[in-house]
């Protein structure tokens, strides 16, 4: 379907409020001001609802079959599967559903950018931002990040850096990308997806329209299925097209065995966000775009809040919130060349997603950790060192340990699950970790 097939739609149901639900309607009733919406949410009390306007009717706490199979057009929120059985059903029924994303693909004509991946998606995406901004475009940028799409497309933007989760890929078809990336995969989304190969295959779907395609030369599952692609690769390796090289006896990022810049310049830190930032100067020079103007812009960045962040620094011991680790890949980067004089208290738990944390043992093996367990499936991480224990909430962990801590310890949240069991997502979890950090360490 394309952007044309607007006049054949009507009825317009959007599955599911919160910040992608309300930038659709909202954008429907800016651009497609005489079809009717309705909106379903299976919440009771779904958030966004007291924003809605009066017009569009509301069903909550449950499904409404008959709007469903009566649409000429659904628009599903990402964290509902296109398997739920009443999505199903009116697929069935013959009703096209499509995401926020597809609509911003139907409508948007400026150059987009887009980036996927099982970690990092943010920090890249931003970055490129800021690199774009930094050459003198007017940048929107959004996605998955935390900003509807939709909510940038009325700017009177040059280019659109969008992070797209896999979730939103599943609904997306048409978008055409000046250039793409597939960061990495690992496990994550299990409880969603019928295995790796499941969930890879979401995120491949980025490159379906893409003109270049970003690969990781150091993981395989990255690289398109598809024949006849434009690849362009990085990684830690001088065979990268963007990758590292020695030069004047240090490390340098390289663009084809070009040096740009010692690694040692970025303020950035961990090797997980060298990684990030070749695959960043891969997207802006796919693009055109002359990012040799931006490393001003790239030294300086600092990364973004709730990623590996030291929130509190007191007598000697380092508080650490790193609330945006929901996965065990994320948490293994934190703890991968991890320096702790003392004692690391490592907060773990919540809303596990069906994963396998057996990956964790090795790496919590030689440090000298206590496991601090808490939330839904903290029981899950017991078996993985002998020092674990069992808490409630982060609060308890907390409240427990403080009287212990000594100069060169190190407390931190790198849970490794998602927040939703005890808060309304991983900004909230950052932020209550981060106040508790500063009630006990000063
Ligand atoms: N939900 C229901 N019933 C509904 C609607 C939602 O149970 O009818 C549940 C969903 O299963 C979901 C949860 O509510 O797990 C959150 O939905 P929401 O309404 O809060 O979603 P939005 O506020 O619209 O946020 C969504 C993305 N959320 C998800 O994909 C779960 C946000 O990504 C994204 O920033 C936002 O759109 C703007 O594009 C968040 C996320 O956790 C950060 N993403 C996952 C991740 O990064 O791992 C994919
Ligand atoms: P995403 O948007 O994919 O969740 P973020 O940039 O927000 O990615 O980072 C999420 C978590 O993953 C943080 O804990 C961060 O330290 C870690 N991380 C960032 N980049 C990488 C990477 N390339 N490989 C592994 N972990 C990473």
């Amino acid at each position: 379907m394309t952007a044309k097939g607007w006049q054949h739609i009507h009825q317009v149901v959007v599955v599911g409020l919160g910040i992608t639900g309300l930038s659709v309607v909202n954008y429907l009733k800016r651009h497609q001001p005489s079809t009717s919406i309705k909106v379903i949410d299976t919440r009771s009390t779904p958030p966004g609802a007291e924003k809605l306007p009066n017009d569009v009717q509301l069903h909550c706490g449950g499904w409404q079959q008959a709007w469903l199979n009566d649409a000429d057009l659904i628009v599903v929120n990402p964290g509902i599967a296109l398997a739920t059985p009443e999505l199903q059903l009116a697929i069935e029924a013959g009703v096209p559903v499509v995401g926020d994303i597809e609509l911003f693909a139907w409508h948007v004509e400026k150059p987009v950018i887009a980036i996927t991946g099982s970690n990092g998606k943010s920090t890249v995406t931003d970055l490129t931002g800021e690199m774009a901004k930094a050459c003198g475009l007017k940048v929107g940028v959004g996605g998955n990040i935390g900003v509807p799409a939709l909510e940038l497309i009325d700017q009177d933007n040059d280019l659109y850096v969008l992070e797209l989760s896999s979730f939103q890929l599943e609904t997306t078809s048409s978008l055409e990308l000046v250039a793409a990336a597939f960061l990495n995969l690992s496990e994550d989304h299990m409880d969603r997806y019928h295995g790796m190969e499941d969930y890879r295959q979401a995120k491949l779907r980025i490159f379906d329209n893409a003109k270049y395609c970003v690969v990781n030369l150091q993981d395989e599952a990255t690289y398109p299925d598809q024949v006849g692609k434009v690849l362009v690769s990085f990684g830690l390796d001088p065979k990268a097209d963007f990758g590292l090289v020695t030069h004047q006896g240090a490390e340098w990022l390289a663009q084809r065995n070009t040096p740009i810049m010692p690694s040692s310049e970025l303020t950035l830190v961990g090797r997980h966000n060298l990684a990030n930032v070749l695959v960043v100067l891969a997207l802006l020079d796919s693009a055109g775009i002359d990012y040799k103007k931006a490393l001003t812009t790239l030294r300086n960045y600092s990364g973004l809040t709730h990623r590996c962040q030291v929130v509190a620094d007191n007598q000697g011991i380092k508080w650490i919130n790193d609330s945006k680790a929901t996965n065990v890949a994320s948490t293994l980067a934190a703890l991968y060349g991890l320096e702790c004089g003392g004692s690391l208290y490592l907060l773990v738990g919540g809303v596990g997603k069906g994963a396998d944390f057996s990956d964790l043992k090795p790496a919590l093996a030689p440090l000298p950790v206590e496991l601090c367990c808490f939330g839904r499936d903290a029981e899950q991480f017991m078996p993985l060192h002998p020092s674990a224990k069992h808490y409630d909430t982060m609060q308890d962990v907390i409240a427990d340990i403080a009287p212990r801590l000594k100069s060169g310890d190190m407390v931190m949240l790198s849970p490794a699950c998602a927040s939703f069991d005890q808060f309304s997502n991983f900004m909230a979890r950052g932020d209550a970790f981060a106040a508790l950090a500063q009630q006990y360490a000063f």
